[in-house]
């Protein structure tokens, strides 16, 4: 242990500690703005500088480590004022857009430059010029409000282990950029969002689509319907004042109707209706020697991923498409005829804690109804601009019930959410299918929790079964790099592209941190263990959906309308 003085206070922390890790242990804020724990260390930003007696000048406490009598001053004259020069220097270099810019509630520059005590930005020269990047349907790239502090290209080489972001050029020409000066939609991005959930500014968000959502929902020959994905009902508090994992299922439901959508759904529905197909999917290639592993599809920045970086696994990928894309194929066409409502007047709008799913809707394969199966896609921090222009407090709402028929839903598809629910929901009901009897325990708590990469084995009619849950694109391609050198060997695998999956959206409120992860997912197993059915094969809507339309799974229509193919 090494023992220092930071302002005056005696601490004793571990060899190796930051003095700004050792800071807050004593409950010292010195701030930050590049840094990001054990992930971009890099003192880049100079904004955490502090004074070390006998050092000639100041440090940032970020990358400097703990040493034994040290004593530090965090609070001095010259240390405030070289921070505050810091902050200027690089406002000074940022366009004064506050009033318009979507991070307006959120900016952390904004609330630093207030902590530092900048009131005045003495400096004045040439700024960025470099054009915005809206090329991709998903996000949405404005170098002229980059900082530099490279969070976004930590999270993307490291945590997602795609390697799309880099600094180029050198001096004042540094920018982050795709390689070569690529475009997002040309360079090998997933769309996953995770940059736009760690940069401190406006200068990664997501494509904002709020405008085209109210424009339909004013217009009376649409039937627009919404339906709302797993996470979201856990998150959407966060836009609004809430505690992270607050469960806020019905108020969400009020809030969607007073916003105007003719029908409000649950993409859990679609989940269920997902577990059917998957699951006996799975059994298929279990009985008939298809490829195993099977591995799940349903989130579209794992799918990109795979299909840049893995292509000689595609034939893994099952061949169901995500749960709010088989929402908008049933919506056009069962629910279409059902209610007697001509398919092209229909809108879906899918509200995702995702900036993947805005990609995935785009996709060729998506049109099995005749028309784009799903019209427009919101993220969670979309609709939460949106209740607020609409000056709805979900505080002040009654818990409303979902529309029916695809408003209906288990348990086993709320699980979707997190990490493993996709695994868990599957086991629930294959199991209970290939035995015809009831399961004893329904929770399968090996695949909950954080780990990168959990891994659990079940018994089915006699057959031990492997299973692998990865969240992460570096978990992924850690699994995946496994599976290709035949050192592993699985029979299903669920991966989801974020941490902590669809909670760990891109598209979800910031910030999004591991402990607001922590929470989301506890409202979520809530949410599981209040349902009244908890198995997507007891989901009352689904059956009949099948009984009347879909037949049984894995039907001809199923596949025409429920799955794609992949083409390495
Ligand atoms: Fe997810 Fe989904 S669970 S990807 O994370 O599978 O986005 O929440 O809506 O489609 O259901 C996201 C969340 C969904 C889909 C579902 C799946
Ligand atoms: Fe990298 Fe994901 Fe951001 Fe694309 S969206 S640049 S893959 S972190």
């Amino acid at each position: 242990m090494v023992q220092l003085t930071i302002d005056g206070q005696t601490v004793e922390v571990p060899a190796g500690t930051t003095v700004l890790e050792a800071a807050r242990q004593l409950g010292i804020k010195i701030p930050t703005l590049c840094y990001m724990k054990e992930l971009n260390e890099i003192g880049a930003c100079r904004v955490c500088l502090v004074e070390v007696q006998g050092a000639r000048t100041l440090q940032a406490a970020c990358v400097l480590p703990v040493s034994p009598g040290m004593v530090v001053n965090t609070k001095s004259p010259a240390v405030r004022e070289a921070r505050r020069t810091a902050v200027e220097l690089i406002i000074s270099d940022h366009p004064q857009e506050c009033l318009t810019c979507a991070r307006n509630r959120t900016c952390e520059l904004r609330v630093l430059a207030e902590e530092v005590g900048v009131r005045q930005i003495p400096y004045t020269g040439a700024t960025t010029q470099l054009p915005v990047d809206a090329s991709s349907p998903s996000i949405v790239r404005d170098p002229r409000k980059c900082v530099l502090c490279r969070r976004c290209v930590a999270v993307c080489q490291q945590v997602q282990q795609v390697g799309c972001l880099q600094a180029a050029e050198r001096g004042f020409d540094t920018n982050i950029t795709p390689a070569f000066g690529d475009n997002l939609n040309e360079a090998v991005c997933t769309f996953c969002g995770q940059c736009v959930l760690v940069c401190p500014t406006g200068a990664l968000t997501e494509k904002n689509e709020t405008a085209r959502v109210w424009s339909v929902l004013a217009n009376p020959e649409k039937h627009v319907v919404v339906q709302v994905a797993p996470a979201v009902r856990v998150s959407i508090g966060e836009e609004l004042g809430y505690e992270p994992g607050t469960v806020l299922t019905g108020k969400l439901v009020a809030a969607l109707r007073r916003l105007g959508f003719d029908r409000v759904f649950d993409t859990n529905f679609a989940a269920d209706l997902t577990i059917m197909e998957e699951g006996h999917e799975l059994l298929e290639r279990l009985e008939e020697g298809g490829s195993l592993p099977l591995i799940t599809s349903c989130c579209p920045g794992w799918v990109k991923y795979i299909e840049h970086f893995f292509p000689d696994l595609l034939k893994h990928l099952s061949s169901c498409k995500s749960p709010h894309q088989m929402f908008g194929a049933v919506a056009k066409t069962y629910y279409a005829s059902k209610h007697g409502i001509d398919p092209a007047s229909i809108v879906v709008v899918s509200i995702m804690p995702c900036t993947a799913k805005k990609f995935e809707i785009q996709r060729p394969e998506m049109q099995a109804s005749s028309y784009q199966d799903v019209d427009i896609v919101l993220t969670t921090r979309e609709l939460g601009a949106m209740l607020r222009e609409a000056g709805l407090d979900l505080r002040n709402l009654p818990d409303e019930d979902f529309d029916q028929p695809l408003g209906q839903s288990t348990g086993a598809g709320v699980i979707f959410g997190t990490t493993g629910g996709v695994m868990e929901a599957a086991l629930r009901t294959v199991a209970e299918v290939t035995s015809g009897q009831p399961l004893a325990e329904i929770e399968f708590q090996q695949v909950r929790g954080f780990n990168g990469i959990k891994e659990a084995e079940v018994e089915l009619k006699g057959r031990r079964l492997k299973l692998a849950v990865a969240h992460g694109l570096a978990n992924a391609k850690q699994l995946l790099t496994a599976l290709q050198k035949g050192e592993a060997e699985y029979h299903f695998i669920e991966i989801m592209a974020c941490h902590g999956g669809c909670i760990g959206g891109g598209g979800q409120p910031i910030p999004t941190t591991w402990e607001v992860r922590q929470k989301r997912a506890q409202g979520i197993y809530q949410c599981d263990s209040q349902a009244r059915f908890r198995k997507s094969h007891e989901n009352p809507a689904i059956k009949e959906l099948y009984a009347e339309f879909l037949g049984h799974p894995l039907s001809h229509k199923s596949h025409q309308l429920l799955h794609t193919r992949y083409q390495p």
